[in-house]
């Protein structure tokens, strides 16, 4: 029974998540691009890393920055050209890294030419590409709402019908049901496994398979609504497979698909290597922690117990056959030491704790980029600093309901998805050192402080840290393959945990909270290993934020 989860690359890699229009801007025209994450290359293999999850460089409007492609062979113009990809790709393999793209294939662009055909006429080869309906009673064919605020639906005058888009209106979504839009996709998919991408994230792959009778729903929170109506569609795991089969089995690329919506109970499908459907994936469970009825900027409280929860429940969920990819922030949430950590007087601190445990828990870590710099939420002063379509949505429909813009403005700088979206901050010198330009989003003015040059230069910086606790990481590989048990669940300020094997057992302390607390370690313990605070014999006292690695006996 006590079986070890089968050896993979993957799972012993370390991931880091580049959000290309903010990692380095390299013309000057404010916009980060392929070139400039060229040049930066050596700072992710100082740090260790093994695996760079690039968000979307396709050619797009932007209306969503990226997610809304328009081209799915092409490079951005903004971003550069297909030559400057090539470039970093193999910039990337010289290094001995490995590059997974962001797939985008539940929606397109409403300017990608399938749904310019497909919304033309009533009548033609693409009109089955998307989802039209006609209205009921003068409105929208049911009462879906977008994630983004508002209908799910937009009304198209042109051939009297609406069509369905879970996101925002330039974004439809594609018919899985129809076999030429899964073909087409294969064939996008095909083309990028050719030029020797190493994988895919698959952005939204539980939604691809929709209840095409649309019934009206009774739910009223969003995140039910998810759960229950938009994600884990009745074909959705028979297109995973045959996706996989048309595609990344081909090449044995390596996949890890973003959940919204599953669940401990429908999550471990999706990756139980019995399957033959993905190799990873991102449960959302921790990020939708805090989130009203009305979503994210409908905020209410939760606690350290609730987080040990559902780590400990998808531990056992995916158990031996199936694999996750542990991470707290991503762009598209806040910054994880604003949200999870303490920003202020405990910032390095407890990003480093935050590091301690995304590099400990069991699953392939994920590191968004800037974290390894403690990089915080920002704050803005005026509704058009704010750059994302869902903040600007939902202030249209918060203001409507009589919010006032200051209100809205303070939930913005807390829950949205900017603050995860600034620049990175690179060094003291004008704009971060990210471009010798106008950033498209305003810089956090904290980046005097907190930038990598400076980082560099400090032996106790969280940059230092991440690539020591990176290499303890890869160092003990019981850290990836050993089991995972929580050791005191119900504790409000400690997150206590061990990984072993057969052999060994490591207990890993964590003192999510800004005071002292007296903690009687819960075995035997041996040395500390490493630690955010100067590594001494376990006291009995967690400093706030410390976080230690200990040797049992
Ligand atoms: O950020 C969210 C909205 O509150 C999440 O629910 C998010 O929309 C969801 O996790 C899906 O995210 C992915 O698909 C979106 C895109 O905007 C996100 O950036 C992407 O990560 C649509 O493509
Ligand atoms: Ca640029």
């Amino acid at each position: 029974m006590n079986t070890t989860p089968a050896k993979t690359w993957w799972k012993e890699s370390i991931l880091y998540q580049i959000y290309p229009r903010s990692f380095m801007d390299s013309n000057g025209d404010g916009i980060g691009d392929l070139e400039g994450i060229i040049q930066r290359l050596d700072h992710l293999a100082f740090l260790g890393v093994d695996m760079i999850w690039l968000c979307p460089v396709y050619d797009s409007p932007n209306d969503d920055n990226g997610y809304d492609i328009r081209d799915y062979r092409a490079i951005g113009r903004e971003f550069g050209d297909m030559d400057a990809f090539n470039r970093l790709l193999k910039g990337v393999h010289d290094r001995g890294m490995r590059l997974i793209m962001d797939l985008v294939l539940n929606h397109t662009s409403d300017e990608h030419a399938w749904f310019k055909a497909s919304s033309a006429s009533a009548h033609n080869d693409y009109r089955d590409y998307y989802f039209w309906q006609k209205g009921v009673n003068g409105g929208s064919p049911n009462n879906w709402p977008s994630f983004f605020a508002g209908n799910a639906w937009t009304y198209d005058p042109r051939t009297d019908a609406w069509y369905l888009h879970l996101f925002s209106k330039k974004q439809p979504d594609l018919n899985w049901e129809n076999p030429d839009v899964r073909a087409a996709l294969y064939e996008v998919v095909n083309f990028w496994l050719d030029k020797g991408v190493d994988g895919f994230r698959l952005d939204v792959i539980p939604l691809i398979s929709k209840r095409t009778d649309f019934p009206v729903t009774t739910l009223d929170r969003f995140g039910d609504i998810v759960r229950s109506v938009y994600s884990n569609g009745p074909r959705v795991h028979e297109y995973i497979r045959e996706l996989r089969a048309n595609t990344f089995a081909r090449k044995d690329a390596v996949t890890v698909g973003e959940g919204p919506g599953i669940t401990p109970q429908t999550g471990p499908d999706y990756v139980n290597s019995d399957r033959d459907e993905l190799d990873m994936i991102f449960h959302l469970d921790h990020m939708f922690l805090g989130y009203g009825p009305g979503g994210r900027f409908d905020p209410v409280p939760f606690t350290l117990q609730d987080i040990k929860h559902i780590v400990r429940q998808w531990d056992q969920a995916v158990g031996q056959k199936g694999w996750i990819s542990i991470f707290m922030d991503n762009h598209d949430f806040p910054r994880m030491v604003s949200r999870f950590g303490n920003d202020g007087p405990f910032r390095r601190q407890s990003a480093c704790l935050l590091a301690t445990m995304i590099l400990t828990l069991r699953g392939t870590p994920c590191i968004y980029q800037g974290s390894e710099i403690a990089m915080a939420n920002v704050t803005y002063d005026r509704i058009e600093d704010f750059d994302d379509v869902e903040t600007r949505n939902f202030y249209k429909q918060m203001r409507a309901q009589g919010m006032t813009d200051a209100a809205f403005i303070a939930l913005a700088n807390q829950y949205g998805r900017d603050n995860a979206r600034t620049p990175m901050q690179w060094s003291a010198s004008p704009n971060a050192g990210f471009t010798t330009g106008t950033p498209w989003l305003n810089i956090n003015p904290d980046y005097p402080d907190w930038n990598v040059e400076d980082a560099m230069a400090d032996p106790d910086s969280t940059l230092h840290f991440y690539r020591n606790m990176i290499a303890f990481r890869k160092a003990n590989p019981l850290l990836t393959y050993g089991h995972y048990e929580d050791l005191d669940p119900n504790h409000p300020q400690v997150f206590a945990y061990k990984r072993y094997d057969e052999d060994r057992t490591l207990v890993v302390l964590l003192n999510c909270s800004d005071t002292p607390v007296d903690y009687t370690a819960p075995m035997a313990i041996g040395d500390a290993l490493i630690s955010n605070y100067s590594l001494q014999p376990y006291s009995g006292v967690l400093k706030p934020w410390h976080a230690l690695i200990l040797n049992t006996r």
